[in-house]
């Protein structure tokens, strides 16, 4: 046991990553560092507005975490990539959470979110990584699929130090300092943007045709960090003040309306840039275009439950099924509207959302609760909604860590044009997803359920005397 006190933290190693991923991107795609200052500001602003939300996210200790809280996405190409991407966010207390199907979407991934978990990592830092893996499987040209997995088993994206690094801490429990040093410079190379493509010009174009989204799987040496999202506490005012930096969001934001009590996530992106890349040719090089990496912010609100859960899609699925918005935005202000009202079904304060069991909220007692206590002065059982009522317990709203497949989706295509293959009736493969990954991935429902029920026990416990157990 004593040995492990040498070892970094999971935790630090992996703040420590998410800032030197931070860095890099700023320097490969400046437009990030504009927003990062741009959202800095926003939340600065809307932290000095608005006390009782500062107070909040202080309680949750969210408030530390927020200027260092961000989330990236990567795609995979093969089963063996992911299965080692696993075992390297693993060093970083990160585990694979949910799984989105993006075949639905026409999208030819799947994918899930590696995370950390438990309150105290959180916390700490919630550096999340969108991991997605291609299914060759819905490559419909044979020859073309034969090809793209055949380009793919040939290539290493991992360094052979991050792999020693990576077995090491396996095999001790841990990173002892310089090592843990090393792992996150080796690590971030995984993550590099490469201009030089692996393929010549026409099997680039070849692949693109099938799916642009394989084409940039596919033809580089690895999977480049595609984007890095801070998370802002205002994403309107982000979104309105981005063209005034030169940046310019896509047309909607994703996700739920804008509302008094924040729901699940909000995420608007600003287009992939077009970067000039170089294709190995008979002689030397011959250059070209790709676009691959954007920028996102999003706003998250707090977790549902599977009933609120099943009520948001339904509102969802029913705007999106009456408010198109065309490729190039048209229709985008109806569709607002309609969302705005459409989601008028969906209770707004978060007592009707708390009592309605439609979302997952943190109970503590409070200093008067304690006090109560101390004094005995109450010798009846209360309910927890009672407690809460009467001001001994404070309930406040337990984040959404995950993401939203429609809303990915959204993500996905403003960024690959309207081009994009239709996989129609194409599913999602959970299965085969497991399989590649090596294990299951983590049930998140699960997780606000449990961080809900903890918090409920330790706050009876506490105000014993004044609660009925039931
Ligand atoms: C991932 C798109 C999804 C999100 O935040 O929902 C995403 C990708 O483009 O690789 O990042
Ligand atoms: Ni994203």
């Amino acid at each position: 046991m004593a040995a492990l006190a040498h070892f970094v933290s999971p935790d630090d190693i992996r703040t420590r990553f998410s800032r030197a991923m931070s860095d890099m991107y700023r320097t490969e795609v400046p437009q990030y560092g504009t927003l990062m200052a741009l959202v800095e500001e926003v939340n600065a602003a809307c932290l000095k507005a608005d006390p009782e939300l500062r107070a909040r996210l202080e309680r949750a200790g969210e408030l530390d975490r927020l200027s260092d809280e961000r989330h990236g996405a990567i795609r995979l190409g093969t089963a063996q990539e992911l299965r080692k991407m696993g075992r390297m966010f693993a060093v970083m207390g990160m585990v694979p959470v949910g799984y989105y199907d993006l075949a639905v979407a026409g999208i030819p991934v799947h994918s899930t979110a590696f995370r950390p978990v438990d309150d105290a990592a959180l916390a700490h830092n919630p550096f999340r990584v969108f991991t997605s893996l291609l299914r060759t499987d819905l490559i419909e040209d044979e020859g073309l699929r034969a090809t793209a997995e055949q380009i793919l088993s040939k290539r290493a994206i991992f360094t052979p130090e991050a792999l020693r690094l990576i077995a090491l801490a396996e095999d001790q429990g841990g990173l002892a300092e310089g090592d843990a040093e090393r792992f996150v410079a080796e690590a971030l190379e995984t993550f590099r943007w490469h201009a030089q493509a692996t393929v010549d010009h026409e099997t680039y174009e070849r692949m693109a045709s099938a799916h642009r989204l394989i084409a940039d799987i596919v033809c580089f040496k690895g999977p480049h960090i595609n984007h890095l999202t801070p998370r802002t506490l205002d994403i309107e005012a982000v979104q309105r003040a981005m063209p005034q930096r030169g940046i310019s969001p896509k047309a909607v934001i994703e996700g739920p309306p804008q509302r008094a009590c924040a729901i699940l996530l909000r995420q608007t992106s600003f287009k992939a840039l077009e970067e000039e890349i170089l294709f190995p040719a008979a002689q030397g090089h011959v250059p070209g275009r790709h676009t691959a990496r954007f920028g996102e912010i999003e706003q998250r609100g707090v977790a549902l439950t599977p009933a609120g859960r099943a009520l948001y899609d339904t509102l969802l699925a029913q705007v999106r099924a009456s408010a198109a918005v065309g490729a190039s935005g048209q229709g985008a202000q109806t569709y607002e509207a309609t969302l705005t009202q459409v989601f008028e079904a969906l209770p707004d304060t978060w007592d009707g959302l708390r009592t309605g069991c439609l979302a997952y909220f943190r109970y503590a007692p409070t200093a008067a609760g304690l006090a109560a206590v101390r004094s005995a002065g109450t010798s009846a059982s209360q309910s927890l909604d009672a407690l809460v009522a009467c001001g001994f317990v404070t309930a406040d709203p337990i984040v959404y860590e995950d993401f939203l497949p429609v809303s990915a989706a959204g993500i996905f295509q403003s960024n690959l044009g309207t081009d994009a293959q239709s996989n129609a009736g194409a599913r999602g493969n959970r299965t085969l997803f497991e399989e590649a990954l090596g294990r299951s991935v983590i049930d998140e429902t699960h997780l606000y359920e449990t961080a809900q029920a903890r918090s409920i026990e330790a706050t009876l416990a506490a105000l014993r005397p004044l609660s009925a157990v039931a």
